[in-house]
């Protein structure tokens, strides 16, 4: 998962620790008595050049570090200037931007990296890897917002929960729902599915199929039946047998094919889901993005399911999305067996696109 992106932030890491080393090497050699250091605020007002100690100020490598760094060394106290960081930031997002992340959303990190690098002292002592790995991963973190507890949710609302997954054709909604079917039924949720997809032909079996295997009940009209009326009828079964979680599937559709939209604001209507989901694979990168955004303004959208992220090197969308539709990303699908899905958790998504070793 994400391996091209690894791959690419790892030699960002270690430019911007260079950077930051070269920094606290050229600064003077003798270090200055703690006391003597010009305070960090004249350093931000661009006052640092004036303030300056003479003796100071000739010790310096002028062509590296006019108007530049103003580094202090201090028991290797390092403080770096907007152009110490440019360089290996602008590599950044390019790296991000390469790697399908959306560009407000590779600038809100690069941004976020910025202003917590420039214009204060910082403390590098052993490890400039710590400094940089630290920053990068509060920028990333906080990008990806806060995930959805999708348990936390259905623990803290009435039952039956009522869950309706949408999206383009073929991304994985109905596989999707499996998984999910048996990752609630694990924690010890019961679950029914409403097979809402009346209008692809063999939808009905696909979902039956997946269902049984999963052990789940599944409620089914013909084809070509209403959908409304199906997941109606698999509201009615939920509240009937005290059955804690539904589960609706919907045919694939584009936002824009006006019919099908209206179909799902009616589905919406009469089935009055707790949670509508959105469901896209990762694979698409800025695609989903976009299709995200379409979809959240069409029929609304209050969680994000990303699947196919094993098959995706970049993870630009499951960075870019939420930060980009304003709602939290709440599972990855990371393969093709049922068991293949993780509830999305920002913390462990930053420690996999860290993580050092393949
Ligand atoms: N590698 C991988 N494949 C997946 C994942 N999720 C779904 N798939 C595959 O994607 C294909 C489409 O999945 P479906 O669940 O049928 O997609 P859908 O959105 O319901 O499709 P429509 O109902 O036609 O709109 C299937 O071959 C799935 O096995 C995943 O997380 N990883
Ligand atoms: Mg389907």
């Amino acid at each position: 998962m994400f391996g091209s992106l690894k791959d690419k932030l790892r030699g960002v890491k270690e430019k911007l620790g260079l950077t930051i080393e070269s920094a606290a090497e050229a600064a003077p050699e003798a270090p200055l008595p703690a006391g003597d250091a010009p305070a960090p605020g004249l350093e931000e007002k661009g006052m640092g050049e004036e303030a300056q100690a003479p003796e100071e100020k000739a010790s310096k490598k002028k062509s590296t570090f006019t108007e530049r760094v103003r580094v202090l060394v201090t028991e290797r106290e390092v403080m770096l200037g907007e152009k110490d960081v440019a360089e290996p930031l602008q590599e950044l997002e390019i790296v991000l931007l390469e790697n399908d992340v959306a560009l407000p959303v590779a600038e809100a990190i690069v941004e976020h990296m910025r202003s917590d690098l420039v214009g204060r002292n910082r403390k590098i002592g052993a490890s400039v890897d710590t400094l940089v790995m630290d920053t990068l991963r509060r920028a990333l973190l906080t990008v990806l917002g806060e995930g959805f507890s999708l348990t936390g949710y259905i623990d803290s609302h009435e039952r039956p929960v009522k869950v309706l997954f949408t999206g383009v054709n073929g991304t994985g909604k109905t596989t999707t729902i499996a998984k999910i079917a048996q990752y609630l039924r694990k924690q010890g949720y019961s679950v029914v599915i409403g097979s809402g997809d009346t209008f692809r032909a063999g939808a009905n079996e696909q979902m039956k199929t997946h269902a049984d295997r999963v052990g789940v009940k599944v409620i089914c009209h013909q084809e070509g039946a209403d959908p409304s009326a199906v997941l109606f009828d698999t509201v009615q079964y939920a509240t009937a047998h005290g059955v804690d979680v539904v589960l609706a599937d919907t045919a694939g559709r584009f936002h824009n094919r006006a019919n099908l939209m209206n179909q799902l604001e009616k589905i919406r209507r009469v089935m009055n889901p707790d949670l509508v989901v959105y469901v896209d694979e990762a694979v698409a990168g800025n695609d989903a993005v976009i299709r995200a955004e379409e979809f959240n303004n069409a029929v609304g959208t209050d969680a994000v399911v990303l699947t196919k992220a094993d098959m995706d090197p970049r993870g630009g969308a499951a960075i870019s999305i939420a930060h980009t539709i304003g709602k939290p990303v709440m599972f990855l699908g990371v393969g093709q067996s049922y068991d293949d899905v993780i509830p999305f958790r920002p913390e462990d998504v930053v420690d996999e696109l860290l993580r050092e070793e393949e």
